[in-house]
């Protein structure tokens, strides 16, 4: 089964959405298979981001990202990642669908609520950078 890697980010741990978001990944039949609360270093969050380095954005996101608590999940199930994109919304909340978590919860690119990763290949290595082989339970 695909396992795809999701931050609920600060902003979103802020407004209370943590049991929202969870709940409806596993209303939709998707499983926990790992899940922590932590404020990421700076280390980190630029290893995470890395793809986006020396954009005029990248350090306001990792303000962004380092500023508070946030909740690491790895969601497991068939087509996990694309699933869990789908559900997140567009990037850009302005063009995110009603009914979705941007498009239900946030107003701007840069406090977007939720990262999901964009490919198999990125989950493997996001997941890699938040969670040990022992932290994870297949489901
Ligand atoms: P994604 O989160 O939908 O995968 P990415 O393009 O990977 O989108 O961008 C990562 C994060 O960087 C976005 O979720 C958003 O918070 C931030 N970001 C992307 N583009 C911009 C921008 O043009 N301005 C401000 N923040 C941006």
């Amino acid at each position: 089964m695909e396992k795809t890697l999701v931050l609920v980010k600060p902003d979103g741990v802020n407004k209370g959405l943590c049991g929202e978001i969870i709940g409806r990944f596993e209303k939709r039949g998707l499983k926990i298979a790992g899940l922590k609360m932590l404020q990421m270093s700076r280390e980190l969050a630029q290893r995470h981001y890395g793809e986006h380095e020396g954009k005029p954005f990248f350090n306001g996101l990792v303000n962004f990202i380092t500023s508070g608590p946030l909740v690491a999940i790895v969601v497991q199930g068939e087509n996990a990642v694309p699933v869990v994109r789908a559900m997140m919304g567009a990037t850009n909340p302005v063009d995110s669908a009603p009914g979705t978590i941007r498009g239900d919860f946030a107003l701007t690119i840069d406090s977007n609520i939720i990262h999901g990763s964009d490919s198999a290949a990125s989950a493997e290595r996001e997941i890699g950078i938040f969670f040990t082989a022992g932290e994870i339970y297949n489901r």
